[in-house]
């Protein structure tokens, strides 16, 4: 896919004028962006045809990721970066007169996921086209992403996401490939050629058409497949669909994606849409399979992996192995191994609410067939325990208990492996959340930290450091991220230690007029940047920022000569619509902000940014920019974090508790280079076993505490007297604060004093910058991938 300059200007204003009659001069950048991601997509398009053909000549054992999220973010830059190209299109266009980043700015974010888990499952779609494995990507085509957020009088409002408005120019729809899915109605079994086969009443079909968008590996011509599910009403079934509440139910199958990645909203709904790309993608697979791969589909675990992400897709154990003996006449046991075989599964999560468990009942109603084959999986699990296990261990580890179905036990029995995404978070599973499990197939259980796509991060975001490492070390960490290790050579080289200074203040210069761009604040680019983006939730303990930043406040008004170094504290945050606690906070935050930014007394010592409407866009504005990284879950509660990743790389110091991957980052950068505080996850369940922390007892005692706290009630911060209240108690009470934020807190001050003091020595500061970015190579998403595929996937590499 080679390209000159002067080609690119010849074919890009060739196409304004063949596509749209347009000149430079009279092109609109909405017009340019169309017409330069035609010209990325007609590129790369012959290498997607050479892709999927050369899988199916060679007979490739392809890998399929079930994502019921996927969040890539905008897709021009790293498809041009991908291509080779950017560097060409940015002179390019130049020279043309135009302003690339305003083109850049044109997409809408595709942002179908909430956080964590679809942005990894996008980072795992770069990252397997890079590293040249045939993986792809099964999911829904959500007409609505994840919620728009504005901030009223500091209030989090949602407005709709509506991404395809404008159309979706990487997006193909492949009308052939539809398949239907059933729902509802009632099912028999009825006895046919020595079979018992399911015999449907009154049931509805819905069409499943597949939108396939191109995955393009980093300069190697690979470019596999994410195909996203779209419902509509079957031609011929049209009859069938009488009322306005029969319409609804199948337009709402792919209207909305549930902004909520922790609590079992709008279940129905939820079930319906887990099964309905379930279903179309199982469908598909085995269509391709059979046709072009023309196996038995007793080998298909040799030919196809199956990935459950986390446990949304988990039905697609049932499924496949209604396919496999409904449609194609297997027997249960030649249909269950095949089915382990095929199947693996990720849990991200040791939070209970996020444990789906669906109502027996209403999946009678959704998804009947489904639900015989997971009572006879359940059936044929109880009985392969009875008389090894007692009657409670069996009543733990079931499907189906309580009138409920337990959906990570499905996952977990049905694969073959599981896995967490941090070391640590692997050993709670095995030792305390999943531990039944771990006693019955200890084989099973394997780690795989979460990685992230250094190439965005780094070289496409931060072009100022890219610069400094490919004139340091050479160009080569990008395909090998380990190469990034050679930059510790120069941890006390002056010149490169100054480069990197200077290319941080530069990208602070960059956000603070964005800051100012968007909220009118003034921020020095002197003082710290300290930085915490991810979902609000309790457990990540954003209150924790909070509550030493009206500390902080309180000290100065206390003593406006107070020694403090200058810091602007940058939040980015929704929260789930129906998650009242987290709402109360972003208001806080929002109050305090206003209150803190005009004090004169505060002389710009404190600045507090919340920034709206937090995405994989503006997460690439903020990380280049940032100093300190705050990673400050309750230790034991964040699976891994991701944030924690680029945010490192990007040469900002962690402040950490010991949770999720902080710990392996910790290990990489050594005491020295990280800033660490907190409970240890032990203590936690040190705590939880004896019942023993009361956070009334630090209210009381600690007069710090005390006072900060205070201010939630006091009048000190306005505008809050419900949402402070709400705070205010859920701390104070003996059996309250849940998250341990009153527990954590003096040593979260200490560890922050250590921040304000090592800032205040630039070169030392950098120098431990640069141990982090050397490090980070440990967490891309390349060798992640590489993981999978060598322990659970099993794929060979393309040629
Ligand atoms: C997140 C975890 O909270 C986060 O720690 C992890 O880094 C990320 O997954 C990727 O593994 N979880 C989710 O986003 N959602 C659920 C349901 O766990």
């Amino acid at each position: 896919m080679s390209l000159t300059k002067s080609q690119f200007k010849q074919n890009f204003k060739r196409r304004l004028k063949d596509d749209l009659a347009l000149d430079i001069d009279e092109a609109s950048y909405f017009d340019m962006y169309k017409v330069l991601a035609g010209m990325v997509k007609s590129a790369y398009n012959q290498n997607w045809h050479h892709t999927w053909r050369s899988y199916d000549q060679q007979h490739k054992k392809q890998l399929y990721y079930f994502s019921i999220e996927f969040l890539p973010g905008r897709m021009l830059q790293s498809n041009l970066f991908n291509m080779g190209w950017l560097e060409i299109v940015k002179d390019g266009m130049k020279e043309l007169g135009v302003d690339f980043e305003k083109v850049v700015e044109q997409e809408n974010d595709m942002a179908l996921g909430n956080g964590g888990l679809g942005r990894l499952a996008s980072s795992f779609m770069d990252a397997l086209a890079s590293d040249g494995y045939a993986g792809n990507g099964n999911g829904i085509r959500y007409k609505y992403g994840l919620f728009k957020q504005k901030f009223i009088d500091g209030y989090q409002v949602e407005l709709p996401n509506n991404w395809l408005n404008e159309g979706n120019v990487w997006e193909e729809r492949r009308e052939t490939h539809s398949v239907l899915v059933r729902f509802g109605g009632q099912v028999y079994l009825q006895p046919k050629n020595g079979q018992l086969k399911p015999v449907y009443e009154g049931s509805q079909l819905v069409k499943a058409v597949p939108y396939d968008t191109g995955m393009v590996g980093y300069e190697n011509g690979v470019v596999n497949t994410l195909r996203l599910w779209d419902a509509e009403i079957p031609e011929d079934e049209e009859s069938k669909y009488r009322t306005i509440d029969d319409l609804r139910r199948v337009e709402d199958l792919t209207s909305v994606l549930y902004p909520d990645d922790s609590t079992e909203d709008g279940r129905r709904m939820r079930i319906r849409q887990e099964y309905f790309f379930v279903s179309a993608g199982l469908q598909s697979i085995l269509n391709h399979y059979l046709e072009k791969y023309d196996q038995p589909l007793t080998k298909l675990d040799q030919y196809v992996a199956v990935h459950i992400n986390d446990t949304h897709p988990s039905m697609a154990i049932a499924e496949l192995m209604r396919l496999l003996m409904d449609e194609h006449g297997l027997g249960w046991e030649d249909a269950w191994q095949v089915t382990v075989n095929v199947m693996s599964y990720t849990n991200h999560t040791i939070m209970a609410e996020a444990m789906e468990r669906w109502d027996i009942n209403m999946m009678q109603q959704e998804v009947p067939r489904i639900l015989q084959i997971i009572q006879e999986i359940d059936r044929r699990f109880v009985l392969s325990l009875e008389g090894k296990y007692d009657q409670n261990f069996i009543n733990r580890t079931r499907i189906i208990a309580n009138n409920q179905v337990h959906m990570a036990h499905l996952a977990i029995i049905g694969s073959h492996s599981i896995n967490g995404v941090a070391k640590l978070h692997t050993e709670l599973l095995k030792k305390e959340v999943l531990h039944d499990f771990y006693r019955l197939y200890p084989e099973r259980f394997n780690n795989k930290t979460n990685g992230v796509t250094l190439r965005r991060w780094m070289a496409i975001d931060n072009p100022r450091l890219a610069a400094i490492l490919d004139q340091e070390i050479g160009s080569d960490w990008r395909k090998n991220p380990l190469e990034l290790e050679k930059l510790l050579k120069y941890r006390s080289n002056n010149k490169v230690l100054d480069q990197l200074i200077a290319a941080k203040q530069a990208n602070k210069r960059d956000l603070a007029k964005f800051i100012k761009q968007q909220t009118g604040i003034e921020v020095s680019s002197k003082a710290i940047f300290d930085v915490q983006i991810k979902r609000l939730h309790a457990y990540k303990r954003q209150l924790l920022n909070l509550l030493r930043i009206v500390k902080l406040y309180q000290d100065l008004k206390a003593n406006p000569n107070a020694d403090i170094y200058p810091r602007v504290f940058i939040f980015g945050a929704k929260a789930a619509p129906s998650y009242q606690y987290a709402k109360a906070v972003i208001k806080c935050i929002n109050e305090v902000a206003n209150l803190v930014n005009n004090d004169p007394d505060i002389h710009d010592k404190l600045k507090v940014v919340f920034l709206e409407n937090y995405n994989v866009s503006l997460a690439d504005r903020i990380i280049p920019a940032a100093d300190v990284s705050e990673q400050i879950s309750l230790a034991s509660k964040e699976a891994s974090g991701t944030s924690n990743m680029k945010l490192m790389a990007n040469g900002a110091l962690t402040v950490a508790t010991m949770d999720g991957a902080n710990i392996e980052i910790h290990d990489y950068v050594g005491d020295d280079n990280i800033f660490t505080f907190g409970l240890s996850s032990q203590e936690v369940y040190r705590y939880y076993a004896d019942n023993s922390y009361h956070a009334s007892e630090y209210y009381e005692n600690d007069p710090v505490i005390h006072r900060v706290v205070d201010a939630f009630v006091d009048g000190t911060i306005p505008n809050i007297s419900m949402e402070g209240r709400e705070i205010f108690e859920s701390l104070v009470q003996y059996n309250g604060d849940q998250f341990f934020v009153l527990r954590d807190f003096e040593s979260y001050l200490k560890a922050q004093d250590k921040v304000d003091q090592a800032y205040r020595n630039p070169k030392h500061w950098a120098q431990m910058s640069l141990i982090n970015t050397a490090n980070a190579g440990h967490f891309s998403s390349d060798l992640t991938i590489d993981r999978y595929v060598d322990d659970v996937w099993k794929l060979t590499p393309n040629k």
